[in-house]
């Protein structure tokens, strides 16, 4: 990213034309981020509550003081209780310095809870480790030269605009796109084929292409035999899901299994573009372990444009030992603090503690996320952060909907002001990013508080008060073969690097599990009592999962990102908020017809969670049985202070202890509507239930 100074001020961010995975291009949100910075309501000094919690009152305060109480409070209560101390946060920057170094050396040093950071990725993570040894795939660029492509769980002209740019050159050569989505996205729309699935249920849809792929002999025997453990095996599985019982369970024509597996098993450069969008359900981790088998079976990974891609993260030589100092922690590692589960946060502090839980929560330092936003069940999140003898601190550049329920409110930097290093999920690049302006106002990077917070509490650990350049210099493992000729100097001048790696990163096998080859059977898994095959879990909330519940609650209802926002970030901007309008709920002509709702008006969604409304718009987008709320609002910019967590629950996937955001069951009603029509609706029972 470059940015265009005008005295000392940014005017404009741009895209690197130099930069191979981006050519110079950036989405619509991040080139409004200039915007977002100078905000009139950007968060530039320190502020403690006045008010009650959760209305948001505040007055300035110097961080002498600041630091002061902060420290006071922490430092009492890790003397008698430091797992009482819980650190929470997630995306807001996905930097390695002001991500989790300082930050997490300082909690581990404290001897606090560590957080599991589990929101996003975590079993479509434990989905590759456990397949093909961590999160490692095809590179992004060459699906340019793919034949077909499934696009699988994944909406990326919204999300990951820079692989729908590969995406789009591959069609305009020829190449067929098929989007899996239970949802017409923008991206599904755009695609030659869309594979409207119930949600929840692509485990049993990779496992039904299996079973044509080994039916009809649509496999690599060469490559089976070499870099594969557990064919036989995973056959016998396999076989166990023909299409149309397939057919059955996703909701979708056995036909068109049969011919999505000839194609993909008939076409070497077949390429999976996977996406977390996938795996926020009960049987994410095991869906992921699926379809991550498939160019496996077919042979896919000999070319350079076949494979799948999920995450490229774990390609970048990341030295995660020398930035977060785990060694800190008191015990290490043979008995270490507690771990809590960030998508348990609601429980977490709600619970009154015990010696199986631990002791109960009595401070969260919040940095990089927007929990009472973002967080599953949220009104157990925002109930716990209501607590009055909750200490909270949050680190943000706005006033979000958490930050009023905090009892200090710190202004943090942003992208354009501090020092960072990335590595990226979606290509294989490393990336510099260096302070293009000075902070504004009296704003600090998250470093800089968090080596504050410890000088005020007096802990003399050397690892807590290192500069942020030293620690960026820390994130890398320079030695890794990966990063030939790159060193902290020539990053320096170009602000990124190519890591090197094979085209075919698995052509040769090469797998990073403990057989060195794609394990279809998990040895891992068996040896902890877990399933060792890929299987289909039916939804928690589905009418396999959950009849009762599915009688009362029929619709299933995901919340994916909205194209305008970030997570629940860039919602304050007023141009992108205006753009995306309004709450809404996307539902199908006949599901709003049952329900005499009519598009355009109102709606209540709800289960026995919470609700929230929002204005409906009756299309064929949502298959039926299923609505939709492009999210993440934030609740005090809702007409009703309600967002989609409202309804979504804490329930955890299958592997890796994943959020379910979108294994959720709800009614929905006009808002106009008496009650009695959530009753009619329930006598419907299973007929609509997915
Ligand atoms: N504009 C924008 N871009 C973003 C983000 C954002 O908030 N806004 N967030 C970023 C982050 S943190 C992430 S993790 C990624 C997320 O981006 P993606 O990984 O693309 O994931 P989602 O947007 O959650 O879901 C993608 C698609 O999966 C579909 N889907 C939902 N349930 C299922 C299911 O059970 N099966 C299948 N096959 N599809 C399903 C949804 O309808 C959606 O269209 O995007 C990143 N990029
Ligand atoms: N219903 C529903 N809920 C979801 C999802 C969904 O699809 N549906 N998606 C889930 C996913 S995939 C994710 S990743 C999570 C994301 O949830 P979060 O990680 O909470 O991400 P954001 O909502 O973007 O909030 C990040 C906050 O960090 C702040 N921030 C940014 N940079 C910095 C910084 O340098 N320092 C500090 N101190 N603060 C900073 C921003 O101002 C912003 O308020 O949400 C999850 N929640
Ligand atoms: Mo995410």
């Amino acid at each position: 990213m470059r940015v265009v100074l005008d005295n000392g001020r940014a005017i404009k961010v741009l895209g690197d034309p130099d930069h191979p995975p981006t050519q110079g291009a950036l989405c619509t949100k991040v080139s409004r981020y200039a915007e977002r910075v100078y905000h009139p309501n950007r968060l530039t000094t320190p502020m403690k509550r006045v008010g009650p919690k959760g209305e948001g009152r505040f007055e300035t305060i110097s961080w002498d003081e600041a630091l002061t109480i902060a420290a006071t409070r922490l430092a009492e209560i890790a003397v008698r209780a430091p797992e009482a101390i819980v650190p929470y946060s997630y995306a807001g920057t996905m930097g390695l310095v002001q991500g989790d170094s300082i930050a997490q050396r300082f909690f581990h040093k404290l001897g606090a809870s560590q957080l599991d950071r589990t929101i996003c990725a975590a079993a479509g993570a434990a989905g590759l480790k456990y397949t093909y040894g961590a999160n490692i795939g095809m590179h992004s660029e060459f699906f340019a030269e793919s034949e077909v492509i499934l696009i699988w769980g994944a909406n990326p002209i919204a999300s990951n605009l820079h692989f729908w740019t590969r995406a789009q050159e591959a069609k305009r050569n020829g190449a067929r796109l098929i989007a899996i989505d239970p949802y017409r996205s923008l991206t599904a729309e755009k695609c030659h084929q869309h594979i409207a699935l119930r949600p929840g249920t692509d485990g049993a849809l990779a496992l039904g292409l299996m079973h044509v792929l080994i039916v009809e002999n649509l496999l690599d025997h060469a490559y089976i035999a070499a870099h594969t453990v557990g064919f036989d095996e995973l056959s016998a599985r396999a076989l166990d899901y023909p299409p149309a019982r397939v057919a059955d369970i996703c909701g979708i024509e056995a036909q068109t299994i049969v011919d999505l597996a000839r194609l993909y098993g008939s076409t070497k450069k077949a390429a999976i573009r996977m996406n977390y969008g996938l795996q926020r359900v009960r049987g994410g981790g095991n869906a992921v372990r699926a379809i991550a088998s498939l160019p496996s079976l077919t042979g896919a990974w000999l070319e350079r444009a076949g494979g799948v891609l999920l995450s490229s993260g774990g390609w970048a030589p990341v030295d995660s030992h020398a930035l977060q100092r785990p060694d800190l922690m008191p015990g290490w590692p043979a008995k270490i603090p507690r771990v809590i589960n960030m998508n348990a946060i609601g429980d977490a502090l709600l619970h009154p503690g015990d010696t199986e839980f631990g002791p109960k929560v009595e401070a969260v330092i919040v940095y990089n996320s927007n929990p009472v936003a973002v967080a599953p069940d949220s009104v157990r999140v925002a109930e716990g952060f209501a607590r009055d003898d909750l200490f909270t601190i949050v680190l943000e550049h706005f006033q979000t909907d958490t930050a009023d329920y905090a009892d200090l409110l710190l202004p943090a930097t942003t992208q354009l002001e501090h020092l960072d290093v990335h590595k990226s999920y979606g290509h294989t690049y490393v990336m510099l990013n260096e302070p293009a302006i000075a902070p504004l106002g009296e704003a600090r990077p998250n470093t800089e508080i968090f080596r504050g917070i410890a000088r005020y509490m007096g802990l003399d650990e050397p690892a807590l008060y290192e500069s942020d350049e030293a620690v960026a210099q820390a994130a890398f493992r320079w030695q890794d073969p990966t990063l030939d000729g790159v060193d902290w100097a020539s990053l320096k001048k170009t602000g990124w690097a190519q890591l090197k790696l094979a085209d075919a990163p698995f052509a040769e096998g090469g797998f990073r599990t403990p057989s060195g080859k794609c394990e279809f059977y998990s040895e891992r898994l068996a040896q902890q009592g877990l399933e060792p095959l890929p299987d289909y879990l039916a939804p928690y909330e589905s009418a396999d999962g959950a009849p009762e519940l599915a009688a009362r609650y029929p619709l299933a209802m995901i919340s994916p990102p909205a194209r305008n926002f970030l997570n629940s970030t860039f919602v304050n901007v007023e141009s992108l908020r205006s753009t995306e309008g309004e709450p809404h709920l996307d539902m199908h002509p006949l599901d709003a017809r049952y329900r005499e709702i009519v598009d355009g008006e109102q709606v209540r969604i709800f289960n026995d969670r919470g609700s929230m409304q929002a204005r409906v718009r009756v299309t064929d987008r949502a298959r039926e049985g299923l609505v939709v709320g492009l999210s993440i609002w934030w609740k005090k910019l809702a007409p009703d202070g309600c967002n989609a967590n409202q309804v979504t629950s804490q329930a955890l996937t299958d592997l890796g202890g994943s959020a379910t955001f979108y294994d959720c069951l709800v009614e929905v009603e006009a808002a106009r509507a008496p009650r009695e029509s959530s009753t009619k609706a329930a006598h419907r029972g299973l007929e609509a239930a997915v």
